[in-house]
């Protein structure tokens, strides 16, 4: 991706904010538990869980008939559950409920916020989870002293990518003028959210997708990277 601002507009940052759900925090270890208790059928579950959770987000968004992100979440588990044929045991959901509240950063995360934490941007997390599902997420992660704003978009009653969730963040992080906030998020439908709201926008592409969505390109991303700890070197223009 060719970077499509200038180092002024770089130089005019804020703060920098984080999607929590597979930006941050690594979604795999729910696949892994779910393959204890469900042989086999972990990548699976995962796959239909996910998915669901974001259509039942985006669906309640798009009707206005709002449901925090716990519910949401336990409700797609129920879903992936019955659709694998599986017995939907309420113990079963509520402990793999319980792992996107423990999931771990993924492994370069740590270093990057490191990284950030010596510059005088501020590092934050705008996030579809609800305050408490954050609030546990980042202290089990060992992440609390180095994201200092933690804020879900449940204020809002809205989710991501509908704007009124991402001016939710920034109206909560006072934040004035959209230019001045560097959104990152590995999810795309997150970056073209994002910048189609107006903030600058960098996309960690860890697996190394060859290219962006072609058919969302007027809200390609300005910046791509490998790797979280690529944004230092980019801010120390
Ligand atoms: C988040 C997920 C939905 O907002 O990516 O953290």
């Amino acid at each position: 991706v060719e970077a499509m601002s200038t180092e002024a507009e770089l130089q005019k940052i804020e703060a920098i904010i984080f999607d929590a759900y597979g930006t941050l925090f690594d979604l795999n270890s729910v696949a892994e538990d779910a393959d204890k208790i469900y042989p086999g059928k972990g990548r699976d579950l995962l796959h239909h869980l996910r998915s669901k959770q974001l259509e039942y987000a985006w669906l309640r968004t798009i009707i206005g008939k709002y449901k925090d992100f716990e519910s949401i979440t336990k409700d797609s588990i129920r879903f992936a559950l019955k659709k694998l044929d599986l017995p939907v045991i309420d113990d079963a959901v509520d402990r793999l409920y319980s792992r996107f509240l423990d999931l771990n950063p993924h492994s370069d995360v740590e270093n990057a916020l490191n990284d950030l934490d010596s510059l005088s941007i501020r590092v934050s997390i705008l996030s579809n989870g609800t305050q408490e599902m954050m609030d546990k997420v980042v202290e089990h992660a060992g992440l609390s002293l180095l994201a200092e704003e933690v804020v879900s978009v449940e204020g809002s009653h809205r989710f991501k990518p509908h704007p009124a969730a991402y001016q939710h963040g920034l109206d909560r992080l006072e934040i004035y003028d959209r230019k001045r906030a560097l959104y990152i998020s590995g999810n795309t439908w997150d970056v073209a959210g994002a910048k189609s709201f107006g903030m600058l926008v960098g996309w960690v592409n860890r697996t190394r997708q060859p290219f962006f969505d072609q058919e969302l390109l007027e809200f390609r991303p300005d910046y791509e990277f490998e790797d979280l700890r690529q944004i230092k070197q980019l801010l120390r223009v």
